[in-house]
């Protein structure tokens, strides 16, 4: 991989979605620079050039050209291209679709009810409504989750995938970053999904992501 250029990932220290991006390509080893985005201008010129959606993450690679934006095609891209021996992936029928159905869920489901749960607990605390809701969609995902994890350490095939890492990012920003929402002393309830997470953030290069994560965020707190 060293006659590689590096590869560009544009996201925000702290942030989920940028994150679910750094952890593919740390485990693909792959060499990237992550370019610290100022999320309160990312509505605006010039990062609209790159995403007119004006969200992070995008992915500039300058071995393909290619130019692309959404977290979840991201990842399927990194692994298309770069994963040719198929260490996170099963390219075999039916699972390779299964892969898919689960990436959906985490960008459909997982990421949304979590990012909705957090802005209206933080923005809207009177909405309680709205807080309940996404907090029961988000509970119903991880039981669901809990449920297909019976027996089983790994979301399909028998081995870690881009699916099952696709879903820590979201995870360990509740957990770490916002300890209010109880997260932690709810994870005993759902005994499959909790230790399937605990067995995706003990993955060496799933814990450099995060620990770099961390203490970028560490560093631009303290700034
Ligand atoms: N579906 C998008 C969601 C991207 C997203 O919401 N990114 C957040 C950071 S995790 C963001 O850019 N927030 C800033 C904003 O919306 O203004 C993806 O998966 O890439």
């Amino acid at each position: 991989m060293s006659e590689l250029e590096t590869l560009i990932l544009h996201g925000h220290y702290g942030t989920p979605n940028p994150l679910k991006v750094m952890i593919l390509l740390e485990e693909l080893g792959l060499p990237y620079k992550h370019v610290q985005v100022d999320i309160t201008k990312v509505k605006e010129e010039p990062y609209t050039q790159l995403n007119p959606n004006g969200r992070l993450p995008t992915l500039e690679d300058p071995n393909t050209g290619l130019v692309l934006w959404e977290s979840a095609p991201i990842v399927e891209y990194l692994v298309d291209t770069y994963d040719k021996a198929g260490r996170l992936t099963l390219r075999s029928f039916p699972e390779s679709y299964h892969l898919k159905q689960f990436l959906a869920l985490q960008s459909s489901g997982q990421g949304p009810y979590y990012g909705q749960w957090v802005f209206f607990a933080r923005y809207l605390p009177g909405e309680a409504v709205a807080i309940a809701r996404y907090k029961d969609q988000l509970l119903r995902v991880w039981s669901v989750l809990d449920k297909i994890l019976e027996g089983k350490e790994y979301l399909v095939g028998g081995k870690c995938t881009y699916a099952d890492l696709s879903f820590v990012a979201w995870e360990d920003g509740m957990r770490v970053k916002f300890p209010e929402f109880g997260l932690e002393k709810r994870a005993s309830e759902y005994p499959n999904y909790n230790a399937w997470y605990q067995r995706l953030i003990a993955r060496p290069a799933v814990a450099k992501a995060l620990r770099i994560n961390r203490e970028e965020m560490a560093k631009a707190a303290a700034k």
